[in-house]
Formats: structure tokens, C-alpha cells, sequence
């Protein structure tokens, strides 16, 4: 039996139960599966981020086990009629493996490419890192969590020495006086989230939340801020400029647990803040007010998601906001700090362990020759074999097929024909391949492109472990095994790497690629080596470093220390720029895209759900009535919203929570509706990301 699962139960048998975590976001919810006579049933848990509640989406999760959809059979597109035909594994790896020897005999190895997803598994990201290193032995491998978590990755690194989203539990927002919430909408992202946000409002703390929109989150709080798109920065600076003026700077903690501040002091000096009111549109006084409320409430908690974070300057808005942090002398203090919400189920953990162009496992550079020598000794490889860094994934996605580029592509947990920026080209790449691979559960956008899919486990079938958005190692348990036909991720990565014939060994039990993942990333930055599965068991989960089995984990970071050579946080002067595409007379407008509570992703998996089709059909886009007036649009009619690279069609939505210069789709659709055709492909230039949050568009009615 492969992965570690259970026997499924005889139909009638007694109920199987296994204790898990759901399959999607970073908030990795507790949830018991039931098992009854071949039926599973999905049952909140108890854990301390989500206190039994469950969002729709963790509730329906089981539905997409047993749906019609699910490959059960791997395919393979067929020389004659061009179309996907059913095929045997045998012929599917054959026809993986002869293409990729083709490939590589051409073109040398980097002609492979590997893209994975921070949905997959510790172990899986993993395995994945390892094959593309040491069985294809090409450098070319880069993620999803390029499009998610790399800003504030980034931007952590540089200021901390360290990149765990948040460096304290998450319960400790439930004790913060104020907290700042900047482009998040946890309300509809990770709604059991809310429940700590409402014991810190019920203890008498102050909510603030930035959004163009006045979202589920921004209606609860005590003081929304509705700046323009793309102005995070500056409102940053100008928070900065008041702190300053106001004698608010904690002197002690700059003087003594940071460097760097005399430049950014210098740099905030120039953001005035009726300056600033002019740009982001949020008055001074209330600039003022979210000033006072972080220096004077007796702590707080500055938290970053998407909106601040998926532009091209993504990297430096994140660090303007760890720089107010620093001077109001927040990180390490109880119930105070920055942090920032990782997305996806395995959004911390997926960014550690080597899936990542320029990263071994333990969030080790692929660069130094120490990090290379320790992995290649673990691996039982000689270092001078690993390839180098590649390239992010939009420069990678972009490159596929061209000259230079990649001629071959093998994607594991995720869909980017609907989720890549600019993606009607990132689509022309992936047609232009010799050979595209795709593992999945469904047949995506993604997979209807490829030579060959691979039918993979679902979560409920496999075991394993994910890193939530706290750091905290969970375990992943299965409560049956996967369908006849299906394989899990480790064990096609285990069958591919040997009929490759690499030279280290690959295994399909997760307990054992988990005790390799420990060795390879001992004395790293993520350091695993104390965490095992039974350690994750008793103790409901283990925060990472835990560099010793018999030592305590690491649920708060920075109490007496950064993780940086002189122990110190380094502040960095950062300015204000706009945004990589402005308005003008012929794309007046703005689109912001984001996400909708009852969909997920690039909505492979929900749209399929039937419960959250009923809540969440289709694409719109949002329109303030002023706006709609103007062009002449009403409620739910059909709008065209057109940039630079392609168009969107969806109904519109009137609603007076968004500015009037700025319209909003979220992006979980594909075809007409794909909000991704109309986005910018702009990347930060230190992270790689996107930048979904800003471009310039025109709307108009379909059909004038
Ligand atoms: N329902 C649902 N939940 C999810 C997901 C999902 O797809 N669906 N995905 C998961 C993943 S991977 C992620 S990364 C998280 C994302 O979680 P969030 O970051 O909370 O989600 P988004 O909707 O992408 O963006 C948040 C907000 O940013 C605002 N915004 C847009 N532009 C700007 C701007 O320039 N500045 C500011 N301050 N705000 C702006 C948007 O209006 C939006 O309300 O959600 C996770 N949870
Ligand atoms: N315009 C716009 N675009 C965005 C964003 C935005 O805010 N705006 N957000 C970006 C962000 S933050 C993210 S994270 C990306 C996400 O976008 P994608 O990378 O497309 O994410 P998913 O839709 O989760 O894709 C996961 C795919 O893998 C499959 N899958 C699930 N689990 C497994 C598994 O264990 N193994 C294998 N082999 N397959 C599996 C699913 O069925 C699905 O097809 O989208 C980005 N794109
Ligand atoms: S909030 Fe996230 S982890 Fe929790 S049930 Fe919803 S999707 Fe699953
Ligand atoms: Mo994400």
C-alpha cells in the first residue's frame, strides 16, 4: 500500500475516523473525517486557529472525493485525433519519460522545467525540489507561492533573517490593542480567523482595516481606510512621518534591536500627510487616528496579505510596514508584532523545503556552497551535480517554448492557465511546449493542455504533514486510500526519478520523505529536525525552528533576538512609486482582483462543489453606482473590462462599497470570464510577484 493509508472500510463496516486538516487555505482548519460505508463525512475540530468552525469551503471539501470529475485513469493525448484518450500508467510514464529524455538530448537538461504549488504537502514539495535537481537535473523549478507569498518573504528576509508569515500563534491577534489589517479580507479568505479578531474587538482593541473596498472585514472594523490601489506605501511612510512627529518612535528598542533607522527617518520626512491624503485619498485625520491607535493602545499587531503585497512593489510596501512596526517597537513583544497571512494550505511550508528557483530545503540558498554541500550529502549526490538557481515563475512560465526557454513542463498543484498573470500569453506558452505534464485530481484549464495528466491522491487519501500560517507543522492523516488508478504525488515522483534512473533514491512513504526532510533541513533557517509525526501528535502541532527533538519549538520569534548575523532588525528606507501600469484618457479605470469567500483559487476544485456553485456561480464585476451611472451599466449586466492584453466579459455588480475609480473581479473563473486575461504581468523585480492587485482597464456594456 503506498502512502501510509489506511484500508477503506468494508461498505456497512463500522465508522473510520481520521483527524486532519482542510485541504485549502493556510488557516489549515481542524476537521475530523467519518468514513461510513464508503461515504466521507467532513466534522469541524477543534484546533487553536479555527476553534471548530469551518468555512463552506472546509465543510463541502469531501464532495469532490467521490465526484464524477476526479480522474481516475491517467491520460494521454493521441497522435491522431489530438484529443485526451484514457491510457494505462505504463504508457503514461513511458510517454513522460521518452519525451523529457528527447527533450533533454536537444537541449540540455534545463530544457525541463518543474512548477509545483503551496498546496502540496511537506513531503511533496519536497520530493519535488529533490527530482528536479537530481533526477532531471535541471535548475528550472519555481511555484505558485511565487504568485502568493513572495513579497512578504522577501521583504521578512531583508528586515528579520527570517520568513515565517506569522513569527507568533495566532491567537495572540485575540490580544492585540489594535490591529492593523492592510489588504486582507479574512472575513471571506479564512472566516474562522475572525473569531480571534472578535475577541480582540470584545476585549476593547481597535480593528483597522485598508481596502479599496469596504469588504466583510472593513465593514467590522472600527476604522476603514479606502485608499487608491497601488498607494500602501506612501500611507506606510505618512503613518511613519506622524509617528515621528508625534514623539511616538520607541528610542530604546530602535537604539537597541535594530539598524538602518536614521535613513528611513530621512525618507519619511517627505511624506507630509495632507501629501499623502492627496494620493491615497485616506484624510490626514485618519491617518492620525490608525498613528495614535498602533503607538498609544499598549501594543498591536500590523498584519499584510494580497492587496498590499501583489504589486510590483510589493517587496518595499511590505517593508514600509515592518518599518512602522520596528519604530513603534513592536516585533517580539507579547501580543504585538508584524505578520503577515500566508494563503494557501502549505503556503509557509511549501516556501522551505526547495520547490522555490533559488532554495534547498530549510529555506537554504541554492547558491552557498555550505547549504549545497549538506543537501548533496544528505541526498548522496556530489554537490558540484546540483544545478543553480533558475528563474521565478512568471519569467519561467514566459520563457516556455521560446528560443531559450524550456521545452517541457511537468506541473504538480496548480492551474496557471487561470491563475498567471497576463494569462492568455502564460496559456500561447504552454501550447507552444513539446511535452506538458500535468498532475492533478480534475481535468483544469491546465490539464486539458497537457500530453499527459496524472491522476493524483486527494488530501483525505494521503498522509503527511502541511505548515499552517502560524509555522506550526500539522499532520495531514488519511482516512482511506486513493481510488484504484489514482497514485499519490510521492509515488509518481518515486516511479519517474527511477525509470529517469536517477541516482538518489526516492521514496512513496510520506514518514519516511519526512524523516529524509528533517536531515536536509537541520541547521537551516527552517530547521525541522525536532519535528516528527508522533511529536505533531501529542503536542497538536510543532512551530518551526525546532532544530532538537527534546527541545522546546518556537511558537514566538524575535523575543531577544533577530535571526540575523548581529542579532539586530534592519529598517530600510523605502519610497512611494506608482504603480508599473497608471490610468489614462484610453484605460481610465482601475481593476483590483481578489477572491470571493465561496471559491477557491483558480476554482479547479470549487467550481465543481455543487453547494459552492450555488454561492458563488460565476465571475462579476464590481462596480460603485457612480461609475455604473456614468457608463451607463445596470445591475447585473454584461460589462466588457479591457487593458493593454486582453478583455473580460462578466455581469456587473453595483455596490457603493467600492471607490468609484477603481472595479474589482475576483479571478476564480476561467474562459470569457478570466480575470487574469485583462492583469498586468509587471513583477516586483527583488520577488518575482505580480502585480494582480493594479492595472489601468477601460469597462464598458458588452453589448453598446
Ligand atoms: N475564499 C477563499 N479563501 C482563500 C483563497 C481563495 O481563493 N478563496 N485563497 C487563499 C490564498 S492562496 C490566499 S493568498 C489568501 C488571500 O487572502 P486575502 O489577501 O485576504 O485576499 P484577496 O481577496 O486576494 O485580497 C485582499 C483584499 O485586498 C484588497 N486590495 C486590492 N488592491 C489593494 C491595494 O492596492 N491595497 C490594499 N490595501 N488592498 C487592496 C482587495 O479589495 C481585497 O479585499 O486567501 C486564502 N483563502
Ligand atoms: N488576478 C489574480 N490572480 C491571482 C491571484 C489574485 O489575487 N488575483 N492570486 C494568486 C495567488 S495568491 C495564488 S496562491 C494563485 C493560485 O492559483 P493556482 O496555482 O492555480 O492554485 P489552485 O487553483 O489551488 O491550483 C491547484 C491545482 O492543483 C490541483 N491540486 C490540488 N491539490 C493537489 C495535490 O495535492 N497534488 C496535485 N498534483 N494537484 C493538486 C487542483 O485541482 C488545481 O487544479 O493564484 C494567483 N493568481
Ligand atoms: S478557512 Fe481555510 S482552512 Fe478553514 S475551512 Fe475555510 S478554506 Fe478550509
Ligand atoms: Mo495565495
Amino acid at each position: 500500500m503506498t502512502d501510509g493509508a489506511r484500508p477503506a472500510t468494508d461498505p456497512g463496516g463500522s465508522p473510520r475516523e481520521a483527524a486532519t486538516h482542510c485541504p485549502y487555505c493556510a488557516l489549515q482548519c481542524g476537521m475530523t473525517l467519518r468514513e461510513t460505508g464508503g461515504r466521507v463525512e467532513v466534522l469541524p475540530r477543534d484546533f487553536p486557529t479555527n476553534r471548530g468552525g469551518l468555512c463552506q469551503k472546509g465543510w463541502t471539501a469531501a464532495d469532490l472525493l467521490d465526484h464524477p470529475d476526479r480522474l481516475t485513469t491517467p491520460l494521454v493525448r493521441d497522435a491522431g485525433t489530438g484529443q485526451l484518450r484514457p491510457a494505462s500508467w505504463a504508457e503514461a510514464m513511458e510517454r513522460i519519460v521518452g519525451g523529457v529524455r528527447a527533450v533533454q538530448d536537444r537541449h540540455g537538461r534545463d530544457a525541463v522545467a518543474v512548477f509545483g504549488g503551496g498546496g502540496l504537502t511537506n513531503e511533496k514539495a519536497y520530493a519535488l525540489g529533490k527530482f528536479a535537481r537530481v533526477a532531471l537535473r535541471t535548475r528550472h523549478i519555481d511555484y505558485n507561492g511565487r504568485w502568493c507569498m513572495s513579497s512578504a518573504a522577501a521583504a521578512g528576509n531583508r528586515a528579520f533573517g527570517v520568513d515565517r508569515g506569522l513569527p507568533f500563534p495566532l491567537a495572540d491577534l485575540g490580544r492585540a490593542r489594535t490591529l492593523l489589517m492592510v489588504g486582507a479580507n479574512p472575513a471571506e479568505t479564512m472566516p474562522p480567523l475572525m473569531r480571534h479578531v472578535a475577541d480582540q474587538q470584545a476585549a476593547g482593541g481597535t480593528l483597522i482595516v485598508v481596502d479599496p473596498r469596504a469588504t466583510a472585514t472593513a465593514r467590522q472594523a472600527d476604522l476603514h481606510l479606502q485608499p487608491v490601489p497601488g498607494t500602501d506605501l506612501a500611507l506606510a511612510n505618512a503613518l511613519l512621518h506622524i509617528a515621528l512627529t508625534e514623539g511616538y518612535v520607541d528610542r530604546a528598542y530602535v537604539a537597541e534591536r535594530t539598524t538602518g533607522f536614521d535613513e528611513v527617518r530621512r525618507t519619511v520626512a517627505g511624506y507630509w500627510p495632507a501629501e499623502v491624503e492627496r494620493l491615497t485619498g485616506v484624510p490626514v485625520a485618519d491617518l492620525e487616528t490608525t498613528a495614535r491607535a498602533l503607538a498609544t493602545a499598549g501594543g498591536a499587531i500590523i498584519l499584510t496579505a494580497r492587496g498590499a503585497e501583489q504589486h510590483a512593489k510589493g517587496v518595499d510596501t511590505v517593508t514600509a510596514f515592518i518599518n512602522l512596526a520596528l519604530a513603534l517597537g513592536l516585533p517580539g513583544r507579547p501580543g504585538s508584532g508584524y505578520g503577515c497571512l500566508t494563503g494557501q494550505g502549505n503556503g509557509q511550508g511549501g516556501r522551505e523545503h526547495g520547490q522555490k528557483a533559488d532554495q534547498l530545503p530549510g529555506y537554504r540558498s541554492i547558491t552557498d556552497p555550505a547549504a549545497r554541500a549538506h543537501v548533496a550529502g544528505v541526498w548522496g549526490v556530489d554537490a558540484d551535480e546540483l544545478p543553480g538557481p533558475g528563474v521565478p515563475a512568471y519569467q519561467l512560465l514566459d520563457s516556455l517554448g521560446t528560443p531559450a526557454g524550456p521545452k517541457a513542463l511537468l506541473v504538480f498543484g496548480s492551474n496557471p492557465v487561470v491563475s498567471a498573470p497576463r494569462a492568455a500569453r502564460v496559456e500561447g506558452r504552454l501550447r507552444g511546449l513539446d511535452l506538458l505534464v500535468v498532475a492533478d485530481l480534475v481535468r483544469s484549464e491546465t490539464a486539458e493542455l497537457a500530453d499527459v495528466v496524472l491522476p493524483t491522491a486527494q488530501w483525505a487519501e494521503e498522509d503527511g504533514t502541511m505548515t499552517n500560517l502560524e509555522g506550526r507543522v500539522l499532520r495531514r492523516r488519511a482516512v482511506r486510500t486513493p481510488p484504484p488508478g489514482v497514485r499519490t504525488d510521492l509515488a509518481i515522483i518515486a516511479d519517474l526519478a527511477d525509470r529517469l534512473g536517477a541516482k538518489a533514491g526516492f521514496g512513496d512513504d510520506p514518514a519516511e520523505v519526512f524523516g529524509e526532510l528533517r536531515r536536509a533541513s537541520a541547521g537551516g533557517v527552517a530547521d525541522y529536525a525536532g519535528v516528527s509525526y508522533d511529536r505533531i501528535e501529542a503536542a497538536g502541532g510543532v512551530f518551526w525552528p525546532c532544530p532538537d527533538a527534546d527541545a522546546p519549538d518556537t511558537p514566538r520569534l524575535f523575543a531577544d533576538a533577530f535571526p540575523t548575523p548581529d542579532g539586530r532588525a534592519r529598517f530600510r528606507a523605502v519610497d512611494h512609486r506608482p504603480a508599473a501600469e497608471e490610468v489614462c484618457p484610453d484605460y481610465p479605470l482601475r481593476l483590483t482582483t481578489g477572491r470571493v469567500l465561496a471559491q477557491y483559487q483558480s476554482g479547479a476544485q470549487t467550481r465543481r462543489v455543487a453547494a459552492l456553485r450555488r454561492a458563488a456561480p460565476g465571475a462579476f464585476v464590481e462596480l460603485h453606482p457612480d461609475l455604473a451611472a456614468r457608463l451607463g451599466v445596470g445591475d447585473g449586466e454584461e460589462v466588457r473590462v479591457t487593458s493593454r492584453r486582453g478583455e473580460l466579459r462578466a455581469p456587473a455588480r453595483l455596490t457603493p462599497t467600492i471607490r468609484p475609480d477603481t472595479v474589482f473581479a475576483p479571478f476564480h473563473w476561467g474562459g470569457a470570464a478570466r480575470a487574469n486575461s485583462v492583469t498586468n504581468d509587471a513583477v516586483d523585480p527583488i520577488s518575482g510577484m505580480p502585480e494582480f492587485k493594479i492595472c489601468a482597464v477601460r469597462v464598458e456594456r458588452a453589448q453598446a
